[in-house]
């Protein structure tokens, strides 16, 4: 299936209810004065970042959001009920334009950012405002702001949750044609991956990860060997990093030596990519020399506590567990993240409502 990362869908707000323009009407009072309430605010439609919302499938299905409308004032004083605001969940990393002017308006790079795509119109005042001692009966009332509606562009940047480090030719590239649907350069010399490339992993029906194959790292790539490792600043931010080690044609190559090498070469780039979470997989489990230092590679996994895994990216073998296994990872950090994204929010929504609501000149 192939990834979505565009959408465009519309937004409307909730028109603000009107003001009412009655009179206070009771038996024994004859001229009652003004006792018109004031109208609902209209709801308003807001996008929010969610780390659970792998892509922009979901809105890109359904493209039309529209909040409620105010409710009108009425007699005896009684406010219209303000309407509900919609939310549409995008993901992390959405970034939204203005479809007609282009207009950057929003990044929401962060869990739980939100942005209010179309503001509800304001309540009308009901005539109860508007007694004044020259006036006792005011025969009119506000009418509640209007709703606002556009088309905008929800384009969603990919962000790496899992990153691919390891020598040239481990079969990085493979491993990602074989998981996603990104189509890498694949060949059989060193340096062929030379930028990096994403590709978005399924893992059932309804979740996702992004996967990032990076170009290959080699000893003393921190001092500019191969490639160097700038290229390592596209693995900061992710989740998870795979190892992938493969038995080398060249005779002074192992496995585990391999990832000394490259867990070297990564801490010089920069601690905290040695911090990460990570798994251990030997690659290109088809051939013979291969499955010879599975055992070694088993032992090197059980010493530095990562799941290990064996896979053979050309037959197919072990994919669905490596999958699943590396999901795992990014479920957590996902869950993580988004305990960190509620507890800030608890101290956001004090900031919303001392927020000024915009005076709506339109009436
Ligand atoms: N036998 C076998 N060969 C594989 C497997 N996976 C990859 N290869 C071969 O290994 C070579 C390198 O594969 P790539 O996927 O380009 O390796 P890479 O790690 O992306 O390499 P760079 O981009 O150069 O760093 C190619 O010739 C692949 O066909 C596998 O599972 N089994
Ligand atoms: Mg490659």
């Amino acid at each position: 299936m192939q990834f979505v990362d565009e959408a465009r869908i519309y937004v409307r707000s909730g028109k603000g209810g009107d003001g009412s323009r009655s009179y206070l009407r009771a038996k024994f009072v004859p001229m009652g004065g003004p006792d018109g309430g004031d109208g609902g605010r209209g709801g308003s439609v807001i996008l929010r970042a969610d780390p659970n919302q792998g892509s922009l499938l979901q809105v890109r299905f359904n493209p039309h959001y529209r909040a409620e409308h105010g409710e009108n004032g009425m007699r005896n004083q009684m406010f219209g009920k303000a309407g509900a605001d919609k939310i549409v969940v995008v993901p992390v990393g959405t970034v939204v334009h203005d479809e007609d002017t282009g207009e950057l308006l929003a990044d929401l790079d962060q869990p739980g950012a939100t942005y209010v795509a179309a503001r509800g119109g304001k309540g009308g005042r009901g005539n109860v405002h508007f007694k004044s001692s020259t006036n006792q009966a005011p025969q009119f009332a506000e009418s509640g702001g209007p709703f606002r509606e556009k088309w905008i562009r929800l384009e969603l940047k990919l962000i790496a949750d899992v990153g691919l480090v390891g020598f040239p030719n481990a079969g990085k590239s493979t491993l990602v044609s074989r998981l996603s649907a990104a189509r890498p350069k694949i060949a059989d010399y060193p340096f062929t991956t030379l930028t990096p490339n994403l590709g978005v992993v399924k893992v059932g029906e309804d979740n996702s990860f992004v996967l990032a194959d990076i170009p290959g790292i080699i000893e003393g790539a921190a001092e500019g060997a191969g490639l160097g490792h700038q290229f390592l600043r596209h693995v900061e931010r992710v989740a998870a990093l795979a190892f992938v080690l493969d038995v080398g044609w060249e005779a002074q190559r192992h496995p585990v030596t391999d990832y000394e090498t490259l867990e070297r070469e990564l801490g010089q780039y920069s601690k905290s990519l040695l911090e990460k979470p990570r798994v251990i997989v030997l690659a290109k489990a088809d051939l013979p020399d291969t499955l010879a230092a599975e055992d070694e590679v088993r032992a090197l996994a059980e010493r530095v506590g990562a799941p290990f895994f064996v896979v053979s990216a050309v037959a197919g073998d072990g994919l669905a567990p490596l999958t699943y296994g590396l999901f795992e990872l990014v479920k957590a950090e996902r869950a993580a993240r988004a305990a960190e994204s509620a507890s800030a929010e608890d101290g956001a929504e004090v900031a919303d409502e001392l927020e000024p609501e915009p005076e709506s000149t339109e009436t």
